[in-house]
């Protein structure tokens, strides 16, 4: 069915989540929903918060924009706009904005009559937001854990946070967290080459379908994993490499507070060495 003719025979009321009717609808090609609105909302705001907080701080170069989180003295408690308040609204409204746009993916599935993939993948990066912002600043007691809003601010925050555990790399979640990146980047590799490699061949050739690409990993290394299963692959490497940095910022404070290499000294002290 050609694009178009499809969208009009699925473009019809119904599977919204919340609201029934209200914002049942869409503008050019857009599924608006009750959850498109929230999401709009939440980011027009909390992105004119950024820039309002930015100005304040007399910041109009935007690589030099830095919106801190509290002091650590502040605790959980709110504190005032200009010392992290700003902060906290503009972390209100990133997650009200992520999580509406999640919701709104499940709404277009429930129209689609598709499964909640997507959705579900995209929950692991709001995991892993959320783990940064609220779960491990939560469990260390203050707010100022959070990192702060800014493009070259965050990134000292990131180096300074691995310092504090003398060496960031023997996190053992990290390891599996990088580890799972570079796969996924593996993975993408062998997939997105393999599908070119037979379906877009040069001029007067035929195009290549399943067949040619199972036969090409089976000769290579033994296996092919299929063309669906490729794709299973692709979802468990990428949400495992979100989930899997989740775990290693939660780890590193609320449970293992001194330098990560020291972690590894359960190795020397197995019983096997004599
Ligand atoms: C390509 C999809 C498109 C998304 C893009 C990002 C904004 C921010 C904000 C003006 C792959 C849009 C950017 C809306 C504008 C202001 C104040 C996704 C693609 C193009 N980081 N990070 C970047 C975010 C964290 C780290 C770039 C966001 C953690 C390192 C961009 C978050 C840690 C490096 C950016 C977030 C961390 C970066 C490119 C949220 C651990 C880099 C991102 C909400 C995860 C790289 C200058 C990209 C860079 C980079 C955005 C969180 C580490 C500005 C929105 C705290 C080490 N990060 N980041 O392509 O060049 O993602 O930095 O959690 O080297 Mg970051
Ligand atoms: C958090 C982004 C969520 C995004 C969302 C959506 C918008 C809309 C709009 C485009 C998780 C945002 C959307 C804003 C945009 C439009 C229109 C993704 C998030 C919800 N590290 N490290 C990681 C490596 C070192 C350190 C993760 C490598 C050093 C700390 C990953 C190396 C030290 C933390 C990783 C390396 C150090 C991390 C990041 C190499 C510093 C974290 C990916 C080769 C001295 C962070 C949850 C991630 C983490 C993290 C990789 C080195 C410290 C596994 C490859 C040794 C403190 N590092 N790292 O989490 O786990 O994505 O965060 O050296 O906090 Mg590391
Ligand atoms: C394509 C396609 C298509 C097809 C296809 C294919 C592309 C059209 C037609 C072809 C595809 C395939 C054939 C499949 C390709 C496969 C991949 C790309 C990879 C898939 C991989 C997976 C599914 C699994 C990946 C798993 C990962 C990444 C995790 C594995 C983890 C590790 C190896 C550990 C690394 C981490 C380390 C070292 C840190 C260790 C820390 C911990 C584990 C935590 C705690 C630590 C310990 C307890 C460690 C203790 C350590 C000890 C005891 C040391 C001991 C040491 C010893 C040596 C004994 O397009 O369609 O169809 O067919």
């Amino acid at each position: 069915m050609a694009l178009l003719s499809f969208e009009k025979k699925y473009r019809v009321r119904g599977g919204t989540l919340i609201g029934g009717d209200l914002f049942d609808f869409w503008v050019g090609p857009f599924f608006v929903g009750f959850f498109g609105v929230t999401a709009a909302l939440f980011a027009v705001l909390g992105t004119a918060l950024i820039f309002y907080a930015a100005v304040q701080n007399g910041d109009y170069n935007v690589w030099r924009i830095n919106i801190a989180p509290p002091d650590i003295s502040y605790g959980l408690k709110f504190a005032p706009l200009a010392l992290g308040g700003y902060w906290q609204l503009i972390t209100i409204c990133a997650i009200g904005a992520f999580v509406s746009w999640a919701l709104r993916q499940v709404e277009i599935c429930r129209k689609l009559g598709i499964g909640y993939h997507v959705p579900f993948a995209f929950s692991f990066a709001i995991f892993a937001y959320v783990a940064l912002v609220v779960i491990r600043p939560v469990l260390l007691g203050a707010w100022g854990f959070g990192f702060p809003y800014g493009i070259l601010s965050h990134l000292d925050w990131v180096s300074n946070t691995g310092y504090q555990f003398l060496h960031f790399h023997y996190n053992p979640a990290h390891m599996l967290g990088v580890t799972f990146f570079f796969t996924n980047a593996l993975a993408l590799a062998l997939h997105g080459s393999l599908i070119l490699s037979a379906a877009n061949p040069g001029k007067g050739e035929p195009v290549k379908l399943a067949e040619h690409e199972g036969v090409f990993f089976r000769d290579i290394v033994g296996y092919s994993v299929g063309t669906l299963g490729i794709h299973r692959v692709g979802v468990f490497l990428a949400v495992s490499a979100a989930f899997w940095s989740a775990v290693c910022i939660v780890l590193s404070g609320p449970f293992w507070t001194r330098g990560w290499p020291e972690w590894w000294g359960w190795w020397y002290n197995l019983p096997i060495w004599g």
